[in-house]
């Protein structure tokens, strides 16, 4: 990446989290609501320095085929609950048993599994009363909308991240293929990921060629994102990680640098960035954020 497209990122990903980031507060409660232990803890994780990939991303995508961002931030920060809900329980003893993410204790350590579990609850059933919310969603297209919040169901559901955090569980300490790690990776992560996408440029209008070219961008870069978390896990920097590295090694996790070692790994998260970007080749400089977020997926190191 240049050092001017390197700047215009940098200030791009600033402004674009300040944005979500103000949106967020403004549509949760407030910490001292009761009982303030649940709304203490849902803050404590939900503004606890996220990179807000997910709803950049919706945002993205909308601006991409020249809709309005405005419309489009309260479905962005619904994927940004979603995510927070996963990570928690992703965290907890039952799951990764981790003690810290983003460099802040997890909230099992702080609040108690118990509170923990029901944060993440109270998340996803709060992503989907903001889907639902007519004061927010008055400017979309109902129908619009309903297919929008069933594909992020989907998305969110057995047949993507929770079968695909099921099929992680059960591939630990076995002996790595192509076909499973693919179906962890696709669908734990990268679903998401696609749904994020696919909803902005849906919501914005676009034409069925648009989402298509879209789809195969989100597609994609969530693959080469969950692709880069496995090298991050292996040669990232704890401190900018905020939290420990190695375990997918200690856990015996199913990963691509398992399967196929660190070199080809890095490669094919390079060739997937390629075909992330060949997707969307249709779009005009609208869809430049996009392309710059593609390069960022891979070269972040947190
Ligand atoms: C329902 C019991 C129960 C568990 C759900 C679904 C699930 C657990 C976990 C899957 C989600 C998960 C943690 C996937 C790993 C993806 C990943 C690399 C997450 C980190 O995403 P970033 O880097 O995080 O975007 P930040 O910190 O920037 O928000």
């Amino acid at each position: 990446m240049t050092e001017d497209n390197e700047a215009f990122l940098e200030a791009y990903l600033s402004a674009r989290k300040g944005l979500i980031d103000s949106a967020l507060n403004k549509y949760m409660p407030a910490e001292d609501a009761y009982p303030p232990e649940i709304f203490k803890a849902v803050r404590y994780s939900l503004f606890a320095g996220g990179k807000r990939l997910r709803p950049i991303l919706c945002l993205a995508a909308a601006e991409a085929v020249g809709g309005d961002i405005e419309t489009v931030l309260p479905i962005a920060c619904a994927l940004e609950l979603i995510h927070t809900y996963s990570l928690i329980h992703d965290d907890l003893p039952a799951i990764d048993n981790d003690d810290y993410r983003r460099g802040m204790p997890t909230s099992h350590k702080v609040f108690g599994e118990g509170v923990a579990i029901l944060a993440g609850d109270a998340l996803l059933t709060a992503a989907f009363h903001l889907l639902s919310r007519q004061d927010l969603m008055a400017g979309l297209d109902p129908r619009t909308l309903l297919a929008v919040i069933n594909d992020i169901a989907e998305a969110a559901g057995y047949s993507g991240m929770i079968g695909g955090q099921v099929v992680d569980m059960q591939s630990e300490g076995k002996v790595p293929d192509y076909e499973t790690l693919h179906y962890i990776h696709s669908r734990k992560t990268g679903v998401m990921i696609l749904v994020a996408v696919k909803s902005g440029a849906r919501l914005a209008g676009a034409t069925e060629e648009e989402i298509d070219a879209l789809s195969e961008y989100g597609r994609n870069i969530g693959l080469a994102f969950q692709i880069a978390d496995d090298l991050l896990n292996i040669d990232g920097d704890p401190i900018l990680m905020g939290k420990v590295t190695g375990s997918d090694k200690t856990r015996g996790k199913m990963t691509f640098p398992a399967l196929i070692g660190v070199v080809d790994s890095h490669n094919k998260a390079y060739q997937l960035l390629d075909m992330a970007l060949a997707g969307i080749a249709c779009l005009d400089s609208k869809a430049d954020p996009l392309r710059l977020i593609a390069s960022y997926v891979l070269e972040r190191r947190s």
